[in-house]
């Protein structure tokens, strides 16, 4: 059969045929039939006001109140902006109610995990900490918390945390973020219909409700998250559909927030539910993620991973699902037609995320082990319903669970941890720089393809990668969260994976977890050898496949944190050349970062390879040599190599009988 040409994911292919043959259609399909709006998709088409909507197809062409195109792109740009920061940021509002509520005994069920986190967060929030208990330091940081989304002036207090030289940058530019809220709200005032009509003034605000998610409600989102469920370390799991078991029930949990999945990987792991469900004629449970509420759960608590966010309707489609569980975002309405072809329940538990047709057990944090359980139970009762499955044996290991701080500690120790060793190695010329290869599937282009090629372009170059997301499932799917993946890499980020043993991509978690990213640079960047700004170091990020206003606001927040920014798929503000060349040329003059869209992750690698060699050279530190490191010692490793490649399954520490060839 020919490829089909929408995923290189062969779980993904043969669901994929499983589709067509039962008639059922996936994004997939609607990708097909959808064709993007030429005038929509360029940026071009303003619904702001009643007076339109207006659709300036024309070079030159205003709307019927003046706007032109730069200000009705930049206008929609900044919009989906604010929407993504709304998203990401009020999932952290959550976070500080749960915290609180864990504190108080309001929310039982939760609790304070991470208590050295706790207090790490509360000396960054001004609080103090002697002599207090940990539920006492607890809600006084989730009020903190919560204030930081309404506050009215000054600054959020993690820009704190941001290198001097760049929270100077900030102020200057008066981008600063207040209040979490404020910006957002700034934006969708700004916006309406004959207000502020200077793109450059409009997407200044971008750049600072974006700074506000990224500094402020992405960041609490994490550091909460870690304090209530602990901060990751790495540990082994699996990801793809051949997670699904044929003989037991398996429950999928999709969308975001770790708040209500934490709890329901607990009542799945009850033995008295377990006992029920082998009452029931399962021989056990099987819980599985997708999207980031898997990200949450699996770098947490190893849940194995269904797959990314197109592997939502796929999963359903094995017949094998007895409960598809969603909290928030990235869930396709869709899942609802398809889960009505099989026995699967479609479960809503958010009091913001409901569809139409699917059963709605709402989350309540005061609640929260007594609604996981009656969910599961659901899921339970559900297995005799189904019918014959369909699931395909793929599946890989991943080795998750890189946050800031496990990286600190692998590379320096428990006392002494810190990140000199990364910075070494890059003024080397080991380490070539760093990359961030993050955000989503888009079923407009193929499916993993740009994610995974671009990821193994970087290895081969001696680029470090760390990824969230969406993306980091993409190359767990390929094997490329293991040490193994150590086959793809350069001789020089090799020596550095083995000597701190570390696979050369590295999981950093969530969506929200791309502010763990914005940690490392800062650090980096006050480490001291690699000058001392974001926008000195040698790095990119990019989202090759990237769908959602939220990958926008992430990308907005790096660039105005001085990361150079590339994006795939196509460009939402092609109609503008003049935006065009105001987040790309102007906005690095201001910030030092730079955003870019480009559809050839050929492209993209070429723009990224040039631009770290440039900070590089700007450095001042040696021009990168993919042949000066790694040629001492491991010989035998090299052989090893070379006997993988050739097919020969044996061990590195095992090649006695292995002629070591000389390369
Ligand atoms: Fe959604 Fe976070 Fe994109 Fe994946 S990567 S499709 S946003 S789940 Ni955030
Ligand atoms: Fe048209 Fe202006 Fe109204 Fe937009 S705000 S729809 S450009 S009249």
């Amino acid at each position: 059969m020919p490829k089909s040409r929408k995923t290189i994911d062969p779980a993904a292919e043969a669901m994929l045929d499983k589709a067509a043959e039962m008639g059922i259609a996936t994004a997939f399909d609607r990708a097909d039939q959808m064709k993007p709006c030429p005038i929509g998709s360029k940026g071009l088409c303003c619904k702001n006001c009643a007076m339109g909507p207006c659709r300036l197809a024309k070079e030159g062409q205003v709307g019927i109140c003046g706007a032109t195109i730069e200000t009705v792109v930049a206008r929609n740009l900044a919009r989906a902006i604010a929407a993504g920061a709304a998203a990401h940021s009020d999932h952290g509002r959550d976070m500080a109610f749960v915290l609180h509520g864990a504190a108080t005994g309001e929310a039982p069920g939760y609790r304070i995990r991470d208590e050295f986190k706790l207090r790490e967060v509360a000396r960054d929030l001004g609080i103090d900490t002697d002599g207090r208990t940990k539920e006492e330091i607890a809600i006084e940081v989730a009020e903190k918390a919560l204030a930081e989304f309404g506050r009215q002036s000054g600054q959020l207090s993690y820009l704190s945390r941001a290198p001097r030289k760049r929270q100077e940058i900030w102020k200057e530019l008066n981008i600063a973020p207040r209040g979490i809220d404020r910006e957002i709200v700034e934006i969708l005032h700004r916006t309406v219909v004959g207000n502020d009509q200077d793109a450059e003034h409009i997407l200044d605000q971008g750049m600072r409700a974006a700074l506000g998610d990224g500094w402020g409600g992405s960041m609490l989102a994490t550091d909460l998250s870690d304090i209530l469920f602990g901060t990751p370390s790495p540990l082994v799991t699996q990801v793809n559909l051949g997670v699904l078991k044929d003989d037991e029930v398996n429950i999928i949990i999709h969308g975001h927030e770790p708040t209500l999945s934490e709890m329901i990987v607990a009542a799945a792991r009850d033995p008295e539910m377990i006992e029920y469900a082998k009452s029931k004629g399962a021989n056990g449970i099987t819980l599985a993620g997708i999207c980031c509420t898997s990200n949450e759960t699996l770098m947490r608590q190893g849940v194995p991973s269904a797959g990314n966010f197109l592997h939502q309707e796929l999963a359903v489609l094995t017949g094998a699902v007895e409960a598809m569980v969603v909290d928030v975002q990235c869930i396709f309405q869709g899942l609802q037609d398809v889960t009505e072809n099989f026995h699967t329940k479609l479960i809503t538990t958010s009091p913001k995320a409901m569809i139409s047709g699917a059963i709605h057990m709402q989350f309540d944090e005061h609640h929260a082990p007594e609604i996981a359980r009656e969910i599961v139970k659901t899921a339970v009762d559900n297995y005799p319903n189904r019918g014959a499955t369909y699931i395909p044996q793929v599946h890989e290991n991943m080795v998750p669970g890189f946050s800031h701080e496990y990286i600190r500690y692998m590379l320096g120790g428990y006392y002494r941890g810190s990140l000199r060793p990364l910075n070494d190695a890059i003024m080397s010329g080991r380490l070539r720089g760093v990359a961030g290869v993050v955000g989503c599937n888009n079923p407009r282009v193929v499916q993993d393809e740009a994610h995974s090629h671009i990821v193994r372009e970087f290895l081969k170059n001696d680029v470090l990668v760390v990824q969230t997301g969406c993306g980091a499932l993409c190359s767990a799917k390929y094997g490329l969260l293991q040490g193994e993946a150590l086959e793809y890499a350069g001789p020089g980020l090799r020596e550095i994976c083995e000597t701190v043993g570390i696979p050369p991509i590295l999981h950093m978690g969530s969506c929200v977890d791309n502010s763990r990213i914005l940690t490392v640079l800062a650090e980096m960047a006050t480490e001291g050898g690699l000058g001392d700004d974001i926008s000195d170091i040698p790095g990119v990020g990019i989202a090759p496949e990237w769908m959602s206003e939220k990958a926008l606001t992430i990308g907005t927040y790096f660039v105005a944190s001085g990361a150079y920014v590339l994006f795939g798929v196509r460009s939402p503000i092609e109609g503008s050349e003049a935006v065009t060349d105001l987040i790309g040329r102007r906005w690095e003059e201001k910030t030092g970062g730079k955003l870019e869209f480009e559809p050839d992750p050929a492209k993209i690698v070429q723009k990224s390879l040039d631009h770290i060699d440039k900070k590089r050279a700007a450095l001042g530190l040696p021009k990168y040599d993919a042949s000066r490191f790694g040629q001492s010692g491991d010989r035998r490793y090299n052989a090893w190599l070379r006997a993988q490649a050739e097919g020969a399954k044996v061990s590195p520490y095992s090649m006695a009988g292995v002629t070591v060839k000389e390369a």
